[in-house]
């Protein structure tokens, strides 16, 4: 892949996709495609195969996705297993039809057992049941894994899948009953400072413990990996340290300078104990993130408040 590669980011206007794109604007890529959602429905395969005629993409990010958080998963597993499934068979099949030189594919660490050893190493896959809040979700990013390896071993394509820990940055989700708990505490603790309330109720029991990654690293891993790995083998994408969620409030109420009080609300659901990623095959191969949590929460933050400048801009003009 080189800057004059035909480079299709799917999913460009999300989390990660936007980040990808970012990053290969940065290194000077002058022929990447991209298509909103309303440009093409990666989820009708005619529509797929004919954009795959006419753009005929070298490279392909497949970040694409339908994602959400604990109550999002919860609520919606039939769209999320339907969704995410068929974007991944339209897209890898297409791609193979068309002879597209190499694809990334993402996953996400939900993939692993609940009660996986920790840190999950990828040979964990598939060694036991699965987290019930997001079990669908799973299963449709495992048939994505599986996708990329049967399409290597029978046609010779050269498919590789991504785990990436748990997400954050610009252009991340601020709904609070879609978004992961990082934006969602962002959003809560800013509000409850802005209107004075007294305290901020967090989810569950605070104890879980996740690991948080700034996007703008996993974009730069992705374009590493998309230059210098290809295999079957799944390659975690982590920082390698996770945070309990309790604590991840205190710093984000740190951050935003709020000195009201934490609750929890324990009706909600706590899921995964811990997701802890082990990231040694990916130093191995010669990349490791850079992004501390504090410096990454502080840029999601300026990105949040300029986002809500920008759209009450956009009403008053
Ligand atoms: O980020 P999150 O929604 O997803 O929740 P998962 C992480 C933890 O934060 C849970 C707690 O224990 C939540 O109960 N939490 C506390 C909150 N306050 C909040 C809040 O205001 N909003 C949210 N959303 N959580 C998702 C999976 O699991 O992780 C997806 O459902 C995907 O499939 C994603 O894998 C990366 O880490 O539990």
């Amino acid at each position: 892949m080189n800057p004059e590669s035909r480079v299709y980011v799917a999913g460009h206007r999300g989390l990660v996709g936007s980040a990808i794109l970012r990053r290969l604007e940065a290194e000077g890529y002058d022929n990447l495609i991209t298509r909103s959602h309303a440009g093409l429905d990666l989820g009708d395969p005619q529509a797929v195969d004919e954009f795959f005629a006419s753009e005929k993409p070298e490279y392909i990010f497949l970040a694409a996705a339908r994602v959400g958080g604990i109550l999002a998963n919860d609520t919606y597993p039939a769209d999320f297993l339907r969704e995410n499934l068929t974007i991944e068979l339209n897209s890898i099949d297409a791609a193979q039809r068309h002879g597209v030189r190499k694809l990334l594919f993402l996953g996400s660490s939900c993939v692993y057992p609940k009660f996986a050893p920790q840190p999950m190493r990828e040979e964990h896959l598939l060694t036991g049941e699965l987290e019930p809040t997001n079990r669908s979700y799973a299963i449709a990013k495992i048939a994505g894994i599986e996708l990329c390896r049967a399409y290597n071993k029978q046609y010779g394509a050269d498919f590789i899948s991504v785990m990436p820990t748990n997400l954050y940055g610009p252009h991340d989700d601020f709904d609070l009953q879609t978004s992961h708990v990082l934006p969602a505490l962002i959003r809560k603790f800013h509000e409850a400072k802005t209107t004075g309330d007294r305290s901020v109720s967090v989810w569950g029991t605070g104890t879980p413990r996740r690991e948080f990654m700034y996007v703008d690293d996993l974009a730069d891993a992705c374009v590493f990996l998309m230059k210098n790995y290809s295999g079957d083998e799944i390659i975690n994408v982590g920082v390698g340290r996770d945070i309990s969620v309790e604590e991840l409030a205190i710093l984000i109420r740190n951050v935003v300078g709020y000195e009201g009080a934490i609750e929890y609300d324990t009706s909600k659901p706590d899921g995964t104990p811990r997701k802890l990623l082990d990231v040694s095959r990916l130093h191995e191969l010669g990349w490791e993130a850079s992004t501390p949590l504090e410096e990454g929460i502080r840029q999601t933050y300026e990105w949040y408040l300029a986002s809500g400048r920008r759209s009450m801009e956009t009403k008053s003009a």
